[in-house]
């Protein structure tokens, strides 16, 4: 073999002399840059309701919902700390907000879901209309809408919020702003949204503006009622149970043009196949409990679940979902974007 040290020596030389120049070479770094696989730093990572709701509560007598804008235990990947993310693209946290609270009006680039997690009563106000919230509810915050939260009723109100942060962060297209009221107007009566798009009919004449669904409240009952029929007819998905998409009723695709959402229902015993994606997943226990057994570059990793309590699905990772009772799960990802980018990858294994 020949001596190798007099010509690493002249690379390390020229690519000091490079570097200088706003330079590197792509040779000593292609592997990590196109990965064979996609070699998610992303960790599989549970948030147990119980465990965290007493700090939720205690940052509610620590901070007002008015002086921190937004009151949110931001849900932070373990392997991505620091970078407020709960997967590489997407962004969760647990929002509360106390009787008698409002969180202030603003608007912003990045688009938000809201999902309840506990409680009843508050609203959110987006566009001069408000929802009321109740649990097990998805609520749309499009890009660049006018949105404030507050409490008139009697009891804390949890939800998961779900921003594109990332995504809109990855293009530099940030932008926000307040409105001049810390309260916007109310000019629409509560339920419009839903009147008018939520009953397979549209206005005549409509042309949406947007991508982003003109409902801008799914209650749960009407979702739940859904599965709960596909449940009694047919047999579940082998690996997802029944599995419905929120989607928008103009396009017919998902409802908000960055994240996919979606709610399943997994009948009690249900034993799913080994399936994984290339959209990593948060989720949202609505009811019922199980776990998610998960083969991760570390090995078998088992996540219990319980009602309440969200865990997330890093990209490309082998898992199954078992239920023990009748479960109901919430879920969103990146997927609408991987798919208009012809990116999604998906299969369920053996
Ligand atoms: O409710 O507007 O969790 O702007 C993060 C950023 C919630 C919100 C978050 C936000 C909001």
């Amino acid at each position: 073999m020949s001596n190798q040290a007099p010509l690493h020596a002249a690379r390390a030389d020229y690519y000091r002399r490079i570097d200088g120049l706003n330079l590197s070479p792509l040779w000593e770094n292609l592997h990590t840059l196109v990965p064979t696989t996609p070699d998610s730093p992303c960790a599989p990572a549970l948030w147990r309701f119980d465990e965290i709701r007493p700090y939720l509560m205690q940052g509610g007598e620590l901070i007002t919902a008015r002086e921190a804008v937004r009151r949110v235990l931001v849900l932070e990947n373990p392997a991505l700390r620091g970078s407020s993310r709960v997967t590489k693209a997407l962004y969760a946290g647990l929002q509360l907000i106390l009787p008698g609270e409002v969180a202030p009006s603003h608007r912003h680039t990045q688009s938000a879901l809201r999902f309840v997690v506990e409680g009843r009563g508050a609203y959110t106000a987006v566009d001069g209309e408000r929802h009321t919230m109740e649990p097990g509810d998805f609520i749309i915050t499009p890009s660049w809408t006018f949105h404030d939260h507050g409490n008139p009723g009697s009891e804390p109100v949890i939800w998961l919020d779900g921003l594109d942060i990332p995504i809109v962060d990855l293009c530099d297209a940030r932008f926000a702003e307040n409105h001049p009221l810390e309260v916007q107007p109310v000019t629409k009566a509560e339920g419009q949204s839903l009147a008018r798009f939520g009953n397979n009919m549209a206005p005549v004449g409509y042309a949406p503006a947007t991508p982003t669904s003109p409902i801008f409240a799914y209650p749960y009952r009407q979702s739940r009622a859904a599965l709960h029929a596909l449940a009694r007819a047919d047999a579940p998905d082998p690996a997802h149970g029944h599995k419905l998409q929120y989607i928008n009723p103009v396009t017919g695709g998902s409802a908000m043009p960055t994240i996919g959402t979606f709610l399943q229902w997994l009948p009690a015993d249900f034993n799913g196949a080994r399936h994984r994606s290339t959209d990593a997943t948060v989720f949202s226990v609505v009811e019922g409990r199980g776990e998610v057994v998960l083969d991760t570059p570390a090995g078998r990793e088992v996540i219990e679940f319980g009602p309440r309590d969200h865990f997330v699905i890093p990209s490309w990772t082998p898992h199954a979902l078992r239920a023990a009772t009748d479960t109901v799960l919430f879920s969103f990802s990146d997927r609408p974007v991987q798919r208009l980018l012809g990116l999604l990858r998906e299969e369920t294994l053996a």
